[in-house]
């Protein structure tokens, strides 16, 4: 077979790849195949501007719980980032930067919404339809629509009929001031440890709503100094060892936060420690001691939770929600709350069953039925039966203790080997052999057993029957290793034709 002389399109009706969502994920497989003299890429982004996540979640306090250093694409440091952990306004500038750099914002089409996604095999293309019923032909497509962006509401009764204003911590409203209101937050995860601190000093008060506390450890976040910056503008080097030492520092949390292990009570040890240092009250204390494995659910990192929730106009309530009237959330224990405002600090739709929009592969099978029991790819990037279709963060590729951009990274080797290789042989399509599939699945829900993840609290890691579709269970330069090697013996290659194609497991040569 011989390879394409250059990146042009094959044809003016086919984009040699779409990338489907310009976050991280978009932004980072874009930059890294303009690097490698790819260039024949579009971009789909739904919304107006780059960022994805990082420029929806707006609500107050916002920010990064992995350092900035490890949290940014380790091709494009940023040396004066204002914080150790970025907010989410540097996240979104950080990325805007990106796409200006890196000139892509002439590739990608904003205000673009995918809404179906169909393989023919006879062509060996996607046919992708937009919400404005616009259609496109694609001979592959990148999944990097961001794993958390579909905002959970708890299907509480009478909540419709509340007076007040409410809002999801991924929907903030910001034209509506807190100021002086009487506010309930729902959720002690990840973003609500974030809104309660930013709120409690402007409103009248606070109602947390509680149903399982988390574990919290002091994030020591502290602003960058002007001379630290220039020092890492002048010696690289510098930055590229401190982001190092943080990767290993984070790594060294595995032992602790994934098996359940005496770590493991030395961690939880060290969080009871700094929670009664803080929170001198014993009812309030009592409230928010963990009763699970540290690690079970993320562990949260935050200077100013437990100080706010101390504080005299804050209630933390443990009582489970029976329903919301028009003025208050009503608690089992027979009380109702007032408010003027609700917010659900409640997290996101896991994916355990495909993309938020129908996908059809190969025969027509549609990736929601073959992901009903939970999600599943090879690598986090491949289906079986969904050729030519790569996903950034896809199933079980999730950190539960470091950056998600060094997966994302990960993914993008994988994903320009596996590019290149299409590339090298045109009018074909790879599709994964099922049995590779799921023999890694099956690997790698064995490596479940005896994690800390298994040990029984209740988290948006598991589907309802207890299986983890969205971590990695093992160190993360593991999967590294993983994702740098890519066999085309692990997939059927498919030569396309006008009519019907034909397996030829000799079509493609990876020289
Ligand atoms: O959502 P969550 P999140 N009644 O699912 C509670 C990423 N993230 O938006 O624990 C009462 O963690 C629920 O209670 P329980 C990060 O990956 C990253 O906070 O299920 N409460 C929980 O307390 C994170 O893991 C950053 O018992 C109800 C909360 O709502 C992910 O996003 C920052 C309830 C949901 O917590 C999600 O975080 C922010 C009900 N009916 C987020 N239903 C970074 O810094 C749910 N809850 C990178």
């Amino acid at each position: 077979m011989t390879e394409h002389k250059n990146n042009t399109k094959r044809n003016n009706n086919i984009d040699e790849v779409a990338i489907i969502g310009a976050g991280f994920g978009g932004l980072g497989v874009a930059i890294r195949m303009q690097q490698q003299g790819l260039n024949d890429f579009v971009i789909y982004e739904r919304a107006g501007d780059v960022g994805g996540v990082w420029r929806d979640n707006v609500y107050p306090g916002a920010a990064c719980d992995v350092p900035s250093h490890l949290y940014s694409f380790s091709f494009e440091p940023k040396p004066d980032w204002g914080r150790t952990f970025g907010p989410q306004q540097e996240i979104y500038s950080y990325l805007r930067h990106c796409a200006d750099k890196y000139q892509l914002r002439e590739k990608i089409k904003f205000n673009t919404s995918l809404s179906d996604m169909t393989f023919c095999e006879a062509s060996g293309t996607w046919k992708l339809t937009f919400a404005d019923g616009n259609k496109r032909r694609a001979r592959s497509v990148v999944m990097a629509i961001g794993a958390l962006n579909v905002p959970q509401y708890p299907g509480i009764e009478g909540v419709d009929s509340f007076g007040g204003k409410v809002m999801h911590t991924a929907e903030w409203d910001q034209e509506y001031s807190l100021d002086g209101k009487r506010v309930a937050v729902i959720g002690t995860g990840a973003s609500a440890i974030q809104v309660i601190p930013s709120i409690q000093s402007v409103v009248s008060d606070l109602h947390v709503f509680q149903r399982t506390p988390p574990w919290v450890m002091p994030k020591s976040d502290k602003p960058v100094t002007p001379a630290r910056q220039r020092l890492y503008r002048r010696w690289p080097i510098v930055q590229r060892t401190v982001r190092n030492l943080q990767y290993l520092f984070m790594e060294s949390l595995v032992p602790a936060f994934m098996w359940d292990s005496f770590l493991t009570r030395f961690g939880e040890a060290m969080g009871r420690r700094y929670l009664g240092k803080v929170i001198r009250d014993p009812v309030l204390r009592k409230k928010l001691s963990p009763n699970y494995a540290m690690g079970c659910k993320r562990v949260l990192l935050s200077d100013d939770y437990y100080p706010a929730l101390a504080k005299r106009n804050v209630n933390v309530c443990v009582e489970g929600i029976d329903k919301i009237d028009e003025t208050a959330i009503c608690t089992s224990d027979g009380k109702r709350h007032e408010v003027d405002a609700i917010v659900f600090a409640t997290g996101f739709k896991v994916p355990v069953s495909g993309a938020p929009i129908p996908i059809r592969g190969v025969g027509g099978r549609l990736l929601e039925k073959d992901w009903v029991i939970g999600s599943e790819a090879y690598k986090g990037v491949a289906v079986s039966g969904y050729p030519n279709m790569l996903y950034v963060m896809g199933p079980n590729t999730g950190p539960g203790n470091t950056s998600v951009i060094f997966y994302i990274e990960s993914q993008i080797n994988y994903i320009l080997k596996y590019l290149k290789t299409l590339r090298r042989n045109q009018n074909t399509y790879l599709d994964l052999k099922p049995m590779v599939q799921r023999e890694f699945n099956a690997d790698i829900q064995e490596r479940f057993k005896g994690t800390t993840w298994t040990s029984g609290c209740n988290s948006w890691y598991l589907t309802k029957d207890g299986k983890n579709t969205t971590l990695w269970p093992s160190f993360s330069w593991q999967y590294r290793l993983t994702t740098r090697h890519f066999s085309v013996s692990e997939y059927e290659c498919i030569t396309a034709s006008s009519e019907v194609a034909a397996p030829d497991r000799n079509a493609v040569t990876t020289a």
